[in-house]
C-alpha cells in the first residue's frame, strides 16, 4: 500500500514538471509507460531515418550533376547521423540498440510509411526533400519542446539539418517546373505521387491515435496529427503554387472561416496496408537492412577485436 502512495506522489511530482515545462532527464525518475512510449517513438524515429536513406541512396549514382550528387550524398549521409542520435537517444532510456534494430528485422518495429514508396525518376528527389522533408521538419519543430531532454536537444540539430534538406528538395522541383515539359511533366508526376504518402506521415486521424491524449499530457507531442497535417497543407499550397504545379486534390479549397485549406479523404486503408507490411517496397526496405547488417558483421568484429587488443596493452603497460 505504502509503495503504491509513494509511487502516485512520483507520478504526481513527475506530471507538476511536466506542467511547468522542465525537461526530464535519464536519471530522473519516470512513470515505466512514459520510458516504453519514448523509447517505442525515438526507436521508430530511429529506424524512419536509417531506411529513409534508402529511396535517396537509389539515385546517388544517377544524380544529373556533380553539384546535385554532392548534396544529395551530404543529405543522406545526415540522414545516418539523425538515426545514430536517435538510437543514443533510446539508451539514454535503457534500450538495448542491437534489441531496437533486431525489432526492426523481425518487422515487430513500425518505421515511417512513406519510405515504402519507391522513388522512380530524378524529379522524386525533389519531391522527398520538399515533402518528405518538409513533413518531417513540420512534425519535428514541435519535438525540440518534447518534455524529454535528449530527445528535444536531439531535434535541434536534426531540425537545422531537414532545413537544408527541405530546400534542396524545392529547389530541384523549381528547377524541373521551369525546364522543359518533359522535365515539367516529371516534376508534376512526382508530386502526384508522393502529395498523399506524405500527409499520411502525420499519423491516422486524431480519433483513431490510440498514442496521442497520452504524449501530449506528457508534452511529448505538443500537436495532434492532424493539426500538424493541416499546417502541412496550408504551407505547402502556395509553394507548389509559386512554381506551377497543381497539388493533385480535386476538393483542395481555402476555407476563409478556418483560415486553411480543406483538403480532400486520405486513403486510410492504403495507410494501414503499408504499415502492416504490404506497401510496394517494404519487403526490399527490410531485406536490404537485413543484408547490411551480415554484411557490416565482419567490420563490428575486427573493431571489437581491435578494442579488446588495445585494452589489453593497457592493462599490460600499466602493469
Ligand atoms: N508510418 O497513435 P499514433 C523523416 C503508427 S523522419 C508508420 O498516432 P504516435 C526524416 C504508430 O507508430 C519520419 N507507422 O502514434 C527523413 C502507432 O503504432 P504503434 C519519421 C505509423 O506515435 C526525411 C500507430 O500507427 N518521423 O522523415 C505512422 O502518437 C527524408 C498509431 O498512431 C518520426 O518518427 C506512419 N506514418 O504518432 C529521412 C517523428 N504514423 O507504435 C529520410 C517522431 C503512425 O503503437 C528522408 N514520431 N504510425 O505500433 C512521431 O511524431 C509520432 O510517432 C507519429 C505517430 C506522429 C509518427
Amino acid at each position: 500500500m505504502k509503495k503504491e502512495q509513494d509511487i502516485s506522489e512520483l507520478e504526481r511530482k513527475f506530471q507538476e514538471k511536466i506542467d511547468q515545462d522542465i525537461k526530464i532527464e535519464p536519471k530522473d525518475w519516470m512513470p515505466d509507460n512514459y520510458r516504453k512510449t519514448l523509447i517505442r517513438q525515438i526507436s521508430q524515429h530511429a529506424h524512419s531515418e536509417v531506411v529513409g536513406m534508402l529511396p535517396e541512396g537509389n539515385w546517388i549514382t544517377r544524380a544529373p550533376n556533380l553539384r546535385r550528387k554532392a548534396v544529395l550524398l551530404a543529405k543522406v549521409q545526415d540522414e545516418a547521423g539523425h538515426g545514430l542520435y536517435l538510437y543514443s537517444a533510446t539508451e539514454t532510456l535503457g534500450a538495448d540498440r542491437e534489441d531496437c534494430i533486431d525489432d526492426l528485422h523481425s518487422g515487430k518495429a513500425k518505421y515511417s510509411s512513406i519510405f515504402n514508396y519507391p522513388t522512380l525518376t530524378w524529379a522524386d528527389m525533389g519531391a522527398v526533400g520538399w515533402l518528405v522533408d518538409g513533413a518531417a521538419i513540420m512534425n519535428q519543430v514541435p519535438l525540440c519542446r518534447c518534455s524529454y531532454g535528449p530527445y528535444a536537444r536531439a531535434m535541434v540539430k536534426v531540425c537545422k539539418e531537414e532545413s537544408f534538406h527541405q530546400r534542396q528538395g524545392y529547389e530541384i522541383m523549381m528547377a524541373l517546373a521551369a525546364g522543359s515539359v518533359e522535365q515539367k511533366e516529371m516534376a508534376q508526376d512526382a508530386l502526384n505521387r508522393f502529395w498523399w504518402p506524405s500527409l499520411m506521415m502525420f499519423g491516422p486521424p486524431d480519433e483513431d491515435s490510440k498514442h496521442t491524449k497520452q504524449s501530449m499530457d506528457w508534452r511529448i507531442k505538443r500537436h495532434s496529427n492532424d493539426e500538424l497535417r493541416q499546417m502541412m497543407v496550408d504551407i505547402t499550397v502556395p509553394q507548389a503554387e509559386a512554381i506551377g504545379l497543381t497539388i493533385p486534390d480535386a476538393d483542395l479549397k481555402w476555407n476563409e472561416e478556418k483560415g486553411g485549406y480543406d483538403y480532400g479523404e486520405i486513403d486510410w486503408d492504403e495507410f494501414w496496408n503499408v504499415v502492416k507490411g504490404n506497401g510496394p517496397c517494404n519487403k526490399d526496405r527490410i531485406d536490404t537492412r537485413r543484408k547490411a547488417k551480415e554484411n557490416g558483421a565482419w567490420v563490428r568484429e575486427a573493431a571489437n577485436a581491435h578494442a579488446e587488443k588495445r585494452k589489453a596493452r593497457k592493462l599490460r603497460r600499466a602493469s
